[in-house]
């Protein structure tokens, strides 16, 4: 009998192999086309299979991209160059106007770092969408307190009052943003807060949808349009020539890292997708039912996805797709996905695989890739281009470490 229950913790890891095996091995395969035939050529992929999987997330999870070409852009300067961190880098800000057909407007405040040095070509810059606000990053007074109404979902709203950013916000994320770091490794940063683009809230966001996107909730999702954002920090990379336009990586945690990978599947301007701790309808694979369910996702946060999504509820397990097909849509550029070993609601090990599967349309594509075959332990990390993977110790949260996986990751590309 006491032997029985000695063995028990062996069993239980046979038994979690076996079934992570079964899984994997039942997972829809990436390379099977519509029409049931599997994909035969590199051009294949690249021209017919590729498109395929883009068309049905579209149509069946996030909707629609806001159309960019409707939209006319301007740029005005809140602050000029200024230096800052001892002298080591040089900032802006800069607020965006996005006007619509109709004369509507919304405004995005943009903060920009860069280091203060030359270089011949512009620095190689991460773009990210943060949470609360570019005040929130860095506690610097100077910075500009977002206008924009904060009504996320997220728990963490330190500083946010009756839906508006005070003072007290400031610096409340400064752990999500090693400024100093980054402009120590050579690397200049654009950011902005994705409230502005839509809100994080299911009423606010139908409205905003309707009326300056003019796209309906039930068929654009608003990651679609936090992802359309995402092309327009990138546009304003292209308008500086600070910046270094074949060398922009898009930075998202959570529900940006959602965002973020759906944004670099559809705009090939982005050179890596650092996708952190997406989790559901992110790069997590959904067959394996762990952490996060698409009917919880759904059910919370019913207006991140389209009606037609919906129609997944309950069905994980059952799924003719699964997101590696998302990821692989990546191929053949880069993709750096991020996790913590506390964070199961994303399963770490499931957005592994995922990327795992992947990297065959990479190899498909004869591009070499260097991933471990089986899941690493915390602290490990697998940085070789063009597919990495860390996982650090800890929960749900961008951190230091990640950012220092990011930089290690971006450096090994040439
Ligand atoms: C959670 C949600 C996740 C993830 C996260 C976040 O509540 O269930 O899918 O996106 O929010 O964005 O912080």
């Amino acid at each position: 009998m006491k032997n029985i229950f000695k063995r028990i913790p062996l069993l239980l890891l046979l038994f979690t192999t076996i079934a992570n095996a079964v899984c994997q091995n039942s997972l829809p395969d990436v390379f099977s086309m519509k029409n049931g035939r599997k994909v035969n050529s590199q051009r294949e992929w690249s021209e017919k299979r590729r498109k395929e999987i883009i068309q049905f997330y579209t149509d069946s999870v996030f909707g629609l991209l806001p159309n960019a070409t409707k939209y006319k852009q301007e740029y005005e300067v809140y602050e000029k160059e200024t230096l800052v961190l001892g002298g080591k880098a040089i900032r802006k800000q800069v607020i965006l106007t996005i006007t619509n057909l109709k004369g509507n407007k919304i405004a995005i405040d943009i903060m920009v770092y860069y280091p203060n040095k030359k270089i011949k070509n512009g620095f190689p810059v991460f773009v990210l969408q943060e949470f609360l606000g570019n005040q929130s990053l860095v506690s610097d007074t100077l910075i500009k307190i977002i206008s924009t109404p904060i009504i996320t979902g997220n728990p963490e709203k330190k500083g946010i009052i009756n839906n508006l950013a005070t003072s007290a916000s400031r610096g409340v994320y400064a752990r999500r943003f090693p400024v100093e770091m980054l402009i120590d490794s050579g690397y200049a940063v654009v950011a902005a807060c994705f409230q502005a683009f839509i809100p994080d809230a299911a009423q606010e966001a139908k409205k905003v949808m309707a009326d300056f996107y003019g796209l309906n909730i039930e068929q654009t999702g608003t990651v679609s349009v936090w992802a359309w954002g995402y092309s327009r920090l990138v546009d304003y990379v292209y308008s500086d020539n600070k910046l270094n336009k074949y060398r922009i990586g898009a930075v998202g945690h959570s529900r940006l890292g959602k965002s973020v990978l759906w944004a670099s599947v559809n705009d090939s301007r982005i050179g890596i997708a650092f996708v952190n701790e997406s989790g559901c309808t992110g790069a997590k694979l959904s067959k394996r039912a762990k952490g996060e369910t698409i009917e919880k996702m759904n059910s919370v946060f019913p207006y991140w996805t389209n009606a037609n999504y919906k129609r997944y509820n309950g069905k994980d397990t059952a799924l003719a797709f699964d997101q590696h097909w998302l990821v692989a849509c990546m191929a053949p550029r880069n993709v750096y996905i991020g996790n913590a070993e506390d964070d199961l609601w994303c399963d770490p090990e499931g957005e592994f695989f995922s990327l795992k599967e992947a990297e065959k349309v990479y190899n498909f594509l004869n591009i070499k890739t260097s991933l471990p075959s089986d899941f690493i332990k915390a602290g490990q990390f697998s940085v070789t281009p063009p597919c990495g993977y860390h996982l650090r110790k800890g929960n749900h949260d961008l951190l230091t470490e990640d950012w220092i996986n990011f930089i290690r990751f971006f450096n090994n590309i040439k």
